[in-house]
C-alpha cells in the first residue's frame, strides 16, 4: 500500500481542532457499510451516495456499517465530531445539519481516512453566496448543482438577487407581466440572460437546498435598480409613462416613486408573495445605490417597507445604505463596500443590529482575479485567492466587532456571465477561501496552509468537471500519484 499523502486537517475549512493518531487510517471500499439512527437517514443516504461514486461501487446503509453516523445532543447544532480508527469512522452531529457537515469533512478525506479525531463547529451561523440571477438568468437545475458545489464548503445560505434593472426572475402572483416581460427574451446584461423561476420551480430549489441545510435568501432590490417593474408596468412611473427597456449595466438611475400610494400595493404584494414561498427566516430589500432616489424619499420609502417582511414572518436584511435609517430591531445589515470605515454600520452595530460582512474587495465573486481575468469587473479592484483569504471579518470595519457579525457572504454579479462554466470559473478557487473565513477559528486559519491544502482541489475538479481558475498562487497538482 502506499503511505498516506493526505493528513487529518487535509480539509477545507479547516477544523477547528485536529488530533491525529499516527499511523493509523480507515479505507472505504465498494461494500463499506454505513449505520444510522432515523434521524439522520436522508444525511446517511446522501453519504452512501457521494461515497459510492468516489469508490465507484456500492455502499450500503443498514446497522453494523463501520461508517456510523450519530446525533449528540450536548454538540452544538452545527458542530460535529469525527472519530477515525482502525476498523470504524464515527460521526457526531448536534442535529442533522452538524451531521451533514461532518460529512463533507469526510468525504474530502475519502476513501483513505487517516486516524484520529476532529472537533469542529463554525464560527459564524451565517455563511453565504450569492447568486445574481437578474443580470443573466440560470435555471433551476443549474442552481441546484451550484449548491451542490457549494455546501462542499459548508456554505449554508444561499442568496438569490432575483430583481434588477436588467431583469425581474419570480413568478408574483397578480403581476404576470414582472415575469411575461421583464423574464422574458431580451432580458439580462445584453439581453443575454433570459428566464424566471415559477413559483414551482422556486419552491423546487428553495425543497432541494433545504435537503443540502442551505436556506435560501429571496432578495426584491428597491427601491433602485428597478428598470425592470417599470418597464413591464408603466403606471409605477412617477408620470405614469413607459421607459425603454435597459440592459446595460449602469446602475443608480431607476427608483420605485416614494410618494405614490401604489409603490406601497405592489411592495406589499411582493414581499407577501415571497415570504409565502419561502421557509428560511430571510427577505433580503435590497437598498442598494440608490443615487436618483433624494435622501428624503429614501428614508419615507424604507420607513413604510422595512417593516413588510415582519409583518409576513421573515426579518428584513438590506445592503449597508439602510442604515441611514432607523432600523427594525431584527434587521440585518450587509456591508459591500470597500471603503475602510462606515459610521452608519458601526451605529447599526451600536445599536445591536447584526452585520452580514461582504466587503467587495475580499468577497466579491465578481471582481477579476488579477488584470487578465476574461470575466468580471474590477471596479474594487483585482481579488486574487489570497486577497480574498488573507483577512479578518472582525478586523473589517471600526465599530463592527465579533459579537455584531451574523457572518460573511461571497456574492457573484452576472452583468459578465453566460454559462455555468463562467460561474465556476469566478466561483473556485476563491469560494473556499471566503467559506474557511466564514467558517474556521481564526487561530487555526493560515495562508500557507490553505494554499496547500487548495491545490489538492484540482485533481477533483477536473474530474468533476468543474471550470476553476488556476490561481498562480496556488501549487495546483495536476494528476493524482499513481
Ligand atoms: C454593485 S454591490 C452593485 C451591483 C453590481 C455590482 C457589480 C451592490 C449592492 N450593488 O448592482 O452588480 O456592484 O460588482
Amino acid at each position: 500500500m502506499r503511505p498516506l499523502t493526505k493528513q487529518l486537517g487535509d480539509v477545507i475549512p479547516v477544523p477547528a481542532s485536529v488530533r491525529p493518531v499516527p499511523a493509523t487510517s480507515f479505507t472505504i471500499l465498494p461494500g463499506t457499510g454505513v449505520s444510522t439512527v432515523p434521524e439522520a437517514s436522508g444525511v446517511a443516504a446522501y453519504l452512501a451516495s457521494e461515497l459510492a461514486k468516489t469508490v465507484d461501487g456500492p455502499i450500503p446503509i443498514g446497522p453494523g456499517g463501520a461508517i456510523v453516523l450519530e446525533l449528540d445532543p450536548s454538540l452544538a447544532a452545527e458542530a460535529y465530531t469525527l472519530t477515525a480508527g482502525e476498523s470504524s469512522v464515527t460521526l457526531r452531529g448536534g442535529t442533522p445539519q452538524g451531521l451533514f457537515w461532518g460529512v463533507q469533512t469526510l468525504l474530502q478525506l475519502a476513501p483513505e481516512v487517516p486516524g484520529g479525531v476532529i472537533e469542529d463547529e463554525p464560527r459564524y451561523e451565517y455563511r453565504g453566496a450569492m447568486l445574481d440571477l437578474a443580470r443573466h438568468f440560470f435555471t433551476a437545475a443549474e442552481i441546484k448543482a451550484h449548491v451542490d458545489l457549494l455546501v462542499q464548503f459548508k456554505i449554508n445560505h444561499l442568496h438569490l438577487h432575483l430583481t434588477d434593472d436588467q431583469g425581474w426572475r419570480l413568478e408574483i402572483p397578480g403581476w404576470p407581466r414582472l415575469t411575461e416581460i421583464s423574464g422574458g427574451e431580451g432580458t439580462g446584461v445584453d439581453g443575454a440572460g433570459p428566464g424566471f423561476l415559477t413559483l414551482a420551480e422556486y419552491a423546487d430549489v428553495v425543497a432541494y437546498a433545504a435537503d443540502r441545510f442551505v436556506t435560501v435568501v429571496p432578495e426584491i432590490d428597491m427601491p433602485g435598480h428597478v428598470n425592470a417593474v417599470h418597464y413591464a408596468y408603466p403606471s409605477l412611473t412617477a408620470d405614469g409613462q413607459p421607459v425603454r427597456q435597459r440592459i446595460d449595466a449602469e446602475v443608480g438611475y431607476s427608483s420605485l416613486v416614494a410618494g405614490k400610494e401604489e409603490t406601497y400595493a405592489f411592495v406589499e404584494d411582493v414581499i407577501r408573495a415571497v415570504a409565502d414561498a419561502t421557509p428560511g427566516p430571510y427577505l433580503h430589500i435590497g437598498g442598494d445605490e440608490c443615487h436618483s432616489t433624494p435622501a428624503e424619499d429614501y428614508r419615507a420609502f424604507l420607513a413604510r417597507v422595512l417593516p413588510l417582511p415582519g409583518k409576513y414572518g421573515k426579518r428584513a436584511i438590506g445592503w449597508h445604505e439602510i442604515a441611514a435609517v432607523e432600523l427594525p430591531e431584527t434587521a440585518v445589515v450587509q456591508y459591500w463596500r470597500i471603503e475602510a470605515a462606515d459610521e452608519n454600520t458601526a451605529r447599526a452595530a451600536t445599536e445591536g443590529r447584526r452585520i452580514i460582512m461582504a466587503p467587495a474587495d475580499r468577497t466579491y465573486l465578481d471582481m477579476k482575479y488579477d488584470p487578465e481575468s476574461p470575466l468580471g469587473l474590477d471596479w474594487a479592484g483585482h481579488v486574487d485567492v489570497r486577497r480574498s483569504y488573507d483577512w479578518d471579518p472582525a478586523d473589517r470595519l471600526p465599530g463592527v466587532p465579533e459579537e455584531a457579525l451574523l457572518g460573511v457572504e461571497a456574492p457573484l454579479w452576472s452583468e459578465t456571465l453566460r454559462s455555468v462554466a463562467d460561474i465556476q470559473y469566478l466561483t473556485f478557487p476563491r469560494l473556499p477561501a471566503i467559506a474557511e473565513v466564514a467558517w474556521s477559528p481564526r487561530s487555526v486559519r493560515e495562508w500557507e496552509s490553505f494554499r496547500t491544502r487548495l491545490a489538492a482541489f484540482g485533481p477533483r475538479w477536473e474530474a468533476a468537471g468543474v471550470n476553476f481558475h488556476r490561481a498562480p498562487e496556488i501549487p495546483w497538482i495536476t494528476a493524482e500519484p499513481a
